[in-house]
């Protein structure tokens, strides 16, 4: 039988995007039952593209974006110019943009299907959850974005198991930020003293663990982001991630810092904060660490610090892994344990390629 045709549109070629690319070049290669055309590619200022939807290279798209891309379409332009493409299309979401998130409903009713690391489309309003899901059926696409909580583990597509074959889950709980994880784990070890608090910060930024802007890490945000996304998938109509309580570990006098960066540099005054928790914890036996958890009996959400037995598997995660429990009536009072590495480019695209290859055999 001839290949397969697909189109693929490509938003977004930083550290996940980027990583992504070099992945789907692996996979088009190693995938003979499939010809992967890419008709476009973006990043925020950039946009590669051919009116006939002429092939781009995939190995060197990015590099030619670059060189010879012209500003992108407006949102709109790109669905008209996706939706009449020769074959069916999967679009790759690999920003973090809201407005590219908000408008999902429009892709997927015209018959783009769509495969995405970006939390925001699945954490914003309830009423938006609701639209991607309807419009997915009316225009016969398929959306998929297991890489919106941890990583490339397989957190999403476990929880849909759960629920598609009538098992009841009960409560989910742990580690669900690599930065958070990264931050608590060197910060308060369980062996050694642990280094300070900003400068730990500040690595994780380094090692391409945070969000672009790392007070999206620590504000609790994608945690709270993450147990929305699982806690509508078990059921509950969250209405959004503001709507359940949160830690921020935000000083309040750095809220207003204008940047990023401006945030970095001031961070270490706030470090002996910090410092009171992890010694208030090591006093009573234990270590602090930053968890969420979503009770589903008593419809409960809720995320930050709290404190843990040396022993407990919580305690003992290393760098920046992820660990989730599944609390389930199936599973009894063993819960099913998903752990590893939760952030990160390679880990990250893994989960986004993984979700094209389960969309293309459905198209
Ligand atoms: P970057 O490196 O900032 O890249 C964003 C790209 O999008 C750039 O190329 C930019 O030009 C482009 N872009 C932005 N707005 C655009 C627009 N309107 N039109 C066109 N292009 C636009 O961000 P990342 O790190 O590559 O992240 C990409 C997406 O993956 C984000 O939605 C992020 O939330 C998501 N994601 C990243 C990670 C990670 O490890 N980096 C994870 C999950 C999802 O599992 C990871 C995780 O949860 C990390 C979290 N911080 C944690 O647990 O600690």
């Amino acid at each position: 039988a001839p290949p397969k045709q697909v189109n693929i549109a490509v938003i977004g070629t930083g550290g996940v995007g980027s990583v992504f690319m070099s992945q789907l070049s692996w996979i088009a290669k190693n995938t003979p039952s499939t010809h992967f055309s890419l008709c476009y590619i973006a990043m925020i200022d950039k946009a590669l593209y051919n009116q006939d939807y002429s092939e781009i290279d995939i190995d060197t798209a990015v590099e030619t974006m670059g060189k010879t891309g012209s500003p992108p379409p407006t949102i709109p332009a790109i669905i008209d110019y996706l939706s009449a493409a020769p074959h069916k299309v999967i679009m790759v979401d690999n920003t973090s943009s809201g407005a590219i998130a908000e408008s999902y409903p429009s892709f997927l009713r015209r018959g783009i299907s769509i495969v995405t690391p970006n939390k925001k489309a699945f954490s914003g309003s309830y009423q938006l959850w609701q639209d991607i899901f309807s419009a997915a059926k009316s225009g016969g696409s398929l959306v998929y974005h297991e890489s919106s909580v941890g990583a490339g583990m397989p957190i999403i597509s476990t929880m849909k198991d759960f629920v598609q074959t009538g098992d009841e889950v009960t409560k989910i709980e742990g580690v669900f930020s690599g930065t958070m994880s990264y931050l608590f784990n060197s910060f308060a070890p369980l062996n050694g003293t642990g280094s300070k608090w900003s400068d730990n910060v500040k690595k994780a930024k380094e090692l391409g663990f945070t969000e672009p802007d790392p007070r999206d890490d620590l504000n609790g945000l994608d945690v709270a982001r993450k147990l929305t996304i699982l806690g509508r998938l078990a059921g509950l109509p969250i209405e959004d991630p503001s709507s359940f309580p949160v830690q921020s570990l935000i000083p309040g006098k750095l809220e207003s810092a204008k940047n990023g960066d401006e945030f970095l540099q001031r961070l270490p005054e706030f470090d002996s904060q910090m410092e009171e928790q992890k010694v208030a914890a090591q006093k009573a036996g234990k270590v602090v660490r930053y968890v969420g958890s979503i009770d589903m009996v008593s419809k409960q959400v809720k995320v930050g610090m709290e404190w843990f037995n040396p022993t407990d598997p919580i305690a003992t995660l290393k760098g920046s892994d992820n660990i989730i429990s599944f609390h389930t009536k199936r599973y009894g009072s063993m819960p099913l344990i998903i752990r590893g590495q939760g952030a990160g480019g390679d880990v990250t695209a893994m989960g986004v390629s993984g979700d094209l290859l389960k969309v293309l055999v459905q198209l």
